[in-house]
């Protein structure tokens, strides 16, 4: 393939549209949250005659799909999604994943977990061999919080509670969001299913048990697809 000199936007714009063949007519689509996932729902904006409608992970997103006038169903309404589509801030070669950079996790795994098979999209930055680089987002009940980020700090890692405007970021959910920085995630279906046991913890951003089953990763090339 010819390189393409794109910029990241661009990549983005062109995996938003790929992700479009993923898509079953005449059912409802589960959407993520971020800016890979807005150029996916400009992208579904155009074939929104051919679907029911979404599920969407994010009052962002509820927000976008509704705008271009795309239905959008509770979770509690529908049954199983063919399909979920969303982004992510890292994903390794057995698409485990890191998510919550956009503090949208806990909807994020839910309708994930609602669906039969999950696809990322994704800039080639966003592919590693380990997952850890990216600080891992952590949702967590607030009067857990201090507890939970000594837990992670005996693990190795650096962790604090995110902020906004100089105070605890506050969750769709109501909740707060710890950034652990520092941890070299090796066994990432062990790690999610340890961290999800500690009192407090809402959701972990690591993304094993609901992984990714197709990953269109955008690349100066193209669109290659990793299953
Ligand atoms: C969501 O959006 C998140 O889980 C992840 O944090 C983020 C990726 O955003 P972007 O596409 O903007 O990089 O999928």
């Amino acid at each position: 393939m010819t390189a393409l000199s794109l910029t990241q936007d661009e990549l983005k714009t062109l995996v938003g549209h790929a992700a479009l063949d993923y898509v079953v007519e005449g059912e409802i689509v589960g959407v993520g949250t971020g800016s890979t996932v807005n150029k996916f729902i400009e992208a579904l904006g155009t074939i929104k005659g051919k679907i029911r409608g979404a599920v969407s992970s994010s009052v962002a997103s509820t927000q976008r799909l509704q705008a271009l006038g795309i239905e959008v169903f509770d979770s509690n309404a529908v049954e199983e999604l063919a399909v979920y589509i969303d982004g992510a801030d890292e994903i390794d070669g057995s698409g485990f994943m890191i998510k919550g950079g956009g503090a949208a996790l806990t909807r994020e795994k839910i309708v994930a977990a609602q669906s039969r098979s999950f696809v990322c999209i994704a800039d080639a930055s966003k592919r590693v061999q380990v997952l850890g680089a990216f600080p891992l987002p952590v949702e967590v009940v607030p009067m857990a919080a201090r507890r939970i980020v000594r837990q992670f700090e005996r693990m190795g890692g650096l962790a604090q509670v995110r902020e906004k405007d100089g105070a605890a970021l506050v969750t769709d959910n109501g909740q707060h969001i710890i950034d652990v920085s520092g941890l070299q995630i090796s066994d990432p279906l062990g790690f999610e299913t340890a961290v999800s046991q500690w009192p407090g913890v809402v959701t972990v951003g690591v993304f094993a048990h609901q992984r990714a089953h197709v990953c269109l990763l955008a690349t100066p090339s193209g669109v290659e697809t990793l299953r």
